[in-house]
């Protein structure tokens, strides 16, 4: 039934074999980034880290907490931002996931660390607004929008903030990776609702990543937009709401998302043949829970013609209760409102250790 609606609403499909995935993976980012979230305007010359706090008792002794301050070097400038991590004391190497994250508080209201610790994975935290505040300008001397664009000029397909937030997480995992106790094979990305959309972007750019987790991402993330349901382009490009988030070419497609060229299911796609998996809330409607669904049910075939299982799924929304996890594109719906909650952490894990093991 919901298929249906793919169909008559004429969502593009993503590959048609006609050339190699790898090839189709380029033009499909080249697209998105030119349509949707934009080009970085430069990129670094060097990186360093600097750790400038540990501590080996948090979670009673089963972690070790540290703090480390990424330097990014743009030729003559300095960008420096801190990353948290906490890695559990077990013998050999860990799973990990670079979380993108609202706040510096850890653990956090979103990032139960200690149960995260608990399944055996490591977690390292970076605040967006430690990157580029959420915000049109607001502090020049600790932005890297500002720096960025110092020297550049702002052109239609300039990289607005997610594509900034989702340079930032490359950079934790080029961190993460420096890391002797890391599986650099079991890497994840994670992120909620407006870094839920990073989380996608990241994921989508870097094949680094093997496991892309976006959490009621909506508009703009996995939800698919010519539905015009929940958040819409134009309600999210507004010059009070969002605007910032995306580079100026993405406006074109306010009131106009039949004439994009792609749709959010191409996000997901992108980081095929790895793993993706998207988590709705119920009462999410803003996100808008089957438009996220649907975005997996239209990615999905990429998937099936590279001869994997892509999303494994009856024709309709699952019961709060069930995992869609058979496939390479996980999914689950749980009750409630917009949150990243333990239980979202919870099946996602669960997720990606079946794949694992
Ligand atoms: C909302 C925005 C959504 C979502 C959310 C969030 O206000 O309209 O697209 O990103 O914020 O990030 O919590």
């Amino acid at each position: 039934m919901l298929k249906t609606k793919l169909n008559e609403r004429n969502i593009p499909a993503v590959w048609d074999k006609a050339e190699p995935w790898k090839k189709r993976r380029e033009d499909i980012i080249n697209l998105l980034l030119k349509e949707e979230y934009g080009f970085m305007p430069k990129t670094h010359t060097d990186i360093s880290f600097e750790t400038v706090m540990e501590d080996s008792s948090f979670c009673a002794g089963k972690a070790l907490l540290r703090k480390t301050n990424i330097n990014l070097f743009f030729g003559e400038d300095k960008y420096t931002f801190p990353v948290y991590c906490a890695l559990p004391n077990i013998e050999g190497k860990c799973p990990f996931i670079v979380h993108i994250n609202f706040r510096s508080d850890f653990p956090d209201r979103y990032m139960p660390a200690e149960e995260i610790v608990d399944r055996g994975w490591g977690v390292l935290m970076f605040n967006y607004e430690d990157v580029t505040f959420d915000d049109y300008h607001k502090d020049g001397d600790k932005d890297l929008y500002t720096l960025l664009y110092k020297d550049k000029e702002i052109k239609e397909d300039s990289a607005g903030k997610i594509m900034i937030w989702a340079y930032a997480a490359s950079r934790v995992l080029d961190y993460a990776l420096t890391l002797p106790m890391v599986d650099p094979e079991n890497i994840a990305v994670a992120g909620h609702s407006r870094l839920g959309k990073t989380a996608l972007l990241a994921g989508a750019l870097d094949e680094r990543f093997k496991f892309v987790y976006s959490n009621d991402s909506g508009c703009s993330g996995a939800a698919i937009a010519r539905m015009n349901k929940g958040e819409t382009v134009k309600l999210i490009t507004r010059d009070e709401t969002f605007k910032y988030w995306f580079c100026e070419n993405y406006l074109k497609y306010r009131d106009n998302e039949e004439n994009m060229p792609f749709d959010q299911h191409f996000l997901l796609a992108a980081s095929a043949p790895r793993y993706v998996y998207v988590a709705s809330a119920k009462k999410d409607l803003w996100a808008d829970p089957e438009n996220e669904f649907l975005s997996c049910l239209a990615a999905g075939e990429v998937w099936e013609k590279l001869g994997l299982k892509g999303f494994v799924t009856d024709d309709k929304l699952p019961e709060t209760a069930d995992n869609l996890h058979e496939g390479f594109i996980g999914y689950h719906i749980r009750e409630g409102s917009h949150y990243l909650s333990r239980e979202d952490w919870q099946r996602f894990l669960d997720f990606a250790d079946s794949k694992i093991k």
